[in-house]
């Protein structure tokens, strides 16, 4: 029986996976082979699968390049295979271009796969819908046409990023929506076409893009993407994953929170999934060597409900792809361009944990009033291989602001250089800004630190690994 939507999960066995020994982390990103983004996790059997899209930007690239949807799969949420492209842009005879958002609903047996793609007619997006027999398909077009397209009466400002989800008593929806304009409709028991009006739900607040829906003890719940500067992000290019619970599943909804924030590429898309009697969040992030806002790479971690049915928010893992081996920073020297004389070059690498970019409870360092670029560097006794770096920005919301960009640079021998193919130097706030790169070998590693027009600069913590 293919298990997905419906996370029941009693008090009990809330407590019994509170107390359960806890399975490893995937290391993330869980496939570097190649690019995945906007992963919906989906388990049949003992089998989770993730329906992707892949990146295929050059780097470089300022555009989603997206022809294909993948399926990975693992039976341990931490070892991952790539299956290949199931489905494509030639699926859908009437479409061209952009394999965005999809995602798989099982039902009386099949599998549809719900999907964002460019028609060849007018408009832009359109929502088509695939169907096979298995997770892995082959996946056939349902309809011969868009499900979803500019044309249908109240659709969305852009017909993105399908979530269906189908109730106890056998009613489907579908939600979806970009540009801020979440839109829903009913499914008919075919699955493949729309029943009654297409309705506006209330109460997505900040909605963005991205919705993913699923019920939990009775309770419905869409998590979306939005991308407001008030709690969400810093910067409204990014986006955050919220979530709203309701108690009918066409809403009224009340948002309730933040899942995730802001990762290190600009969009951020998620999914929500039971397995192994954990919760799972899928995410992508901009983390894996060489990736980028449109080279993305999906990751996996898990995710707590508490007693009373919200959600803690998930903090990323950096696992094998970002986060794990031995932090060479606190064996090595800081030094800077400059310090405030009250502030500490020594938070560098003191091991601390900040709980937000404005966290004093520990030292900081910090460069007013110097504006422009400053750089911050370790020197160690003997050469170290790094492949990754992280930051976490200081920003005491008066002299000293989040960097408008960074770069990190190794001495070769005789100069300093960029690291290759790295991923996006992130300068977002609340996070460890993770920066993955090609393996240097080198006694010297610095980050230069452009500030915003006005404003200096400061770090809470500055890391660097060898994974
Ligand atoms: O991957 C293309 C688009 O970027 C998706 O449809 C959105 O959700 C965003 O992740």
């Amino acid at each position: 029986m293919p298990v997905r939507r419906s996370l029941a999960v009693t008090a009990t066995a809330l407590l019994a996976v509170t107390l359960a020994a806890a399975p490893a982390d995937a290391a993330n990103p869980i496939i570097t082979s190649i690019y995945t983004a906007d992963p919906a996790p989906l388990v049949v059997g003992n089998t989770m699968y993730i329906h992707a899209g892949r990146d295929e930007a050059p780097a470089g690239t300022n555009n989603f390049v997206m022809r294909e949807w993948h399926v990975l799969s693992s039976t341990d949420a931490q070892t991952w295979t790539d299956n290949g492209a199931r489905a494509n842009i030639g699926t859908f005879a009437w479409a061209g271009a952009d394999a965005w958002a999809g995602e798989v609903e099982p039902r009386n047996g099949k599998y549809y796969w719900y999907t964002s793609v460019n028609g060849n007619g007018p408009g832009w997006m359109n929502i088509g819908v695939a169907v096979g027999d298995s997770p892995l398909g082959p996946f056939t077009d349902a309809k011969g046409g868009p499900l979803i397209s500019d044309s249908t009466p109240n659709s969305s400002g852009l017909n993105i990023d399908p979530t269906v989800f189908v109730d106890d008593d056998g009613q489907a929806y579908l939600y979806w929506g970009g540009y801020w304009a979440p839109r829903a409709v009913k499914l008919a028991a075919n699955m493949i076409d729309t029943v009654g009006d297409v309705i506006t739900p209330q109460g997505l607040t900040n909605f963005w893009e991205a919705p993913w829906m699923f019920k939990r003890n009775n309770l419905y719940y869409l998590m979306y993407a939005a991308n407001d500067t008030n709690g969400c992000v810093t910067d409204s290019n990014y986006a955050c994953q919220r979530y709203a619970t309701a108690t009918s599943p066409l809403g009224p909804w009340t948002q309730r929170g933040i899942v995730l924030g802001q990762v290190s590429s600009t969009t951020n898309h998620a999914g929500i999934v039971d397995f192994n009697g954990q919760s799972y969040l899928v995410y992508h992030t901009a983390d894996a060597p060489g990736g980028g806002n449109f080279r993305r790479s999906v990751a996996v971690d898990r995710l707590y409900f508490n007693a009373d049915g919200t959600i803690q928010r998930v903090v990323p893992t950096t696992g094998g792809g970002s986060g794990s081996g031995t932090n060479l920073a606190p064996s090595a020297t800081a030094s800077t361009s400059y310090v405030s004389s009250w502030e500490s070059l020594a938070a560098l690498n003191n091991g601390g944990t900040p709980s937000s970019s404005a966290d004093r409870s520990s030292l900081v360092y910090g460069n007013w009033p110097e504006q422009g670029t400053q750089w911050v560097e370790y020197t160690w006794p003997t050469a170290q291989s790094i492949n990754r770096s992280s930051v976490y920005w200081f920003d005491d919301n008066q002299g000293i602001d989040l960097p408008a960009s960074c770069r990190l640079q190794y001495w070769n021998g005789s100069a300093y250089v960029d690291v290759s193919n790295a991923s996006t130097c992130g300068v977002a706030a609340d996070v460890d800004n993770i920066n993955t790169f090609n393996t240097v070998n080198t006694t010297r590693l610095r980050l230069q630190v452009t500030a915003k027009t006005g404003y200096s600069t400061g770090i809470l913590e500055w890391k660097a690994f060898q994974s």
